[in-house]
């Protein structure tokens, strides 16, 4: 475990990066601003499927440069990226070969948006991971039968055993066999349909296939709120917690990174413009290093593939801090 862990201990500061569908609309459906965060769009303004997809196939990310971006964390003196493969939307940002609901078969986009950013980061000698999400709003057996209310309900989708065996898991699959990511992130694993043995499962499946592989604890069921961590232990799964929006205090019994936004918002919003300064950016990324923590920062990029330049100007004045005052 520890031989795992190593390079990640060691890599203090990542690049989370949330980008999908959500970024068309950008924070505004018909007419009407949306409060909260950007990629939950489709849950909180309670956007048909069927509407919904046509924010998907409009998404076009004509300006994309995947060695810009890898440049640009690198720059800041970021180690890891970690992108959203799947967001709760459903949309695969790959060509997955397993349904259409994905960047090439329904946005008919002709890069292999992940391909290239993972030829960027090896280049530059980043490591780079995915989230992924296990509730999916967009599947027939995944969302819940009180569609579009589907956070609140107990009812199940009695179907989510052959979602998971044939679509949740298969795509997984794809993804380390074809990207060999560093970090699975999963999220979203908090729907009543997701238990303690689908994790296991999942866990088992990705240990086999990969034994260097980083699992985050969100694979798992009974998470403790944004904290990250189940804190009545037992045999709760994952590699790290994944506190969100919080810097915890040291630990010395478990690993774990604060994935923390610069504005309000994950998923790119055209109106967020509550950033933080660099200030407070550079005094988190100190104070988490302090107590032995990882900081997995956001950005969300544009529909046409441009980080937003108020993010891009804080990861500039970061990596020159990071010059100045050496390895965090
Ligand atoms: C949360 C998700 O629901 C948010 O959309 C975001 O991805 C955050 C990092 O994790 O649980």
């Amino acid at each position: 475990f520890d031989e795992r862990m190593e390079w990640w201990r060691d890599a203090k500061f990542g690049l989370f990066i949330h980008w999908g569908p959500y970024a068309v609309p950008a924070g505004v459906h018909n007419g009407e601003r949306l409060e909260g965060i950007g990629e939950w769009i489709m849950e909180r303004a309670e956007i048909p499927v069927e509407e919904y997809e046509e924010y998907s196939r409009q998404f076009n990310p004509t300006e994309y440069d995947a060695d810009e971006w890898v440049q640009i964390a690198k720059d800041a003196g970021m180690k890891y990226i970690i992108i959203t493969s799947k967001h709760h939307d459903g949309f695969a940002l790959w060509d997955s070969e397993v349904g259409n609901y994905n960047s090439v078969d329904f946005a008919q986009i002709e890069k292999d948006l992940l391909d290239e950013l993972k030829v960027a980061a090896d280049k530059h000698g980043i490591e780079l991971g995915f989230y992924h999400s296990i509730m999916d709003w967009h599947h027939p057996d995944a969302q819940a039968p009180h569609y579009p209310d589907y956070n609140t309900s107990e009812k199940m989708n009695p179907n989510f055993d052959r979602y998971v065996e044939n679509y949740l898991k298969p795509q997984v699959r794809e993804l380390v066999e074809e990207y060999d990511p560093a970090v699975m992130w999963f999220d979203g694993e908090w729907i009543p349909e997701w238990t303690h043995e689908h994790a296991e499962d999942m866990y088992v499946m990705l240990r086999q296939m990969d034994p260097e592989l980083i699992i985050n604890n969100r694979v798992d069921v009974g998470r403790q709120g944004m904290q990250g961590m189940n804190e009545e232990g037992g045999d709760y799964l994952g590699d790290f917690g994944t506190p969100e929006q919080e810097i915890l205090e040291s630990t010395s019994n478990f690993d774990w990174e604060a994935c923390m936004t610069m504005n309000d918002t994950w998923g790119y919003k055209e109106h967020d413009d509550n950033w933080k300064s660099s200030e407070t950016l550079i005094h988190n990324l100190v104070d988490i290093a302090a107590k032995g923590g990882n900081y997995l920062l956001n950005v969300g990029p544009t529909a046409e593939g441009i980080i937003p330049d108020a993010s891009v100007e804080r990861l500039a004045d970061m990596g020159d801090w990071m010059d100045i005052n050496g390895e965090a």
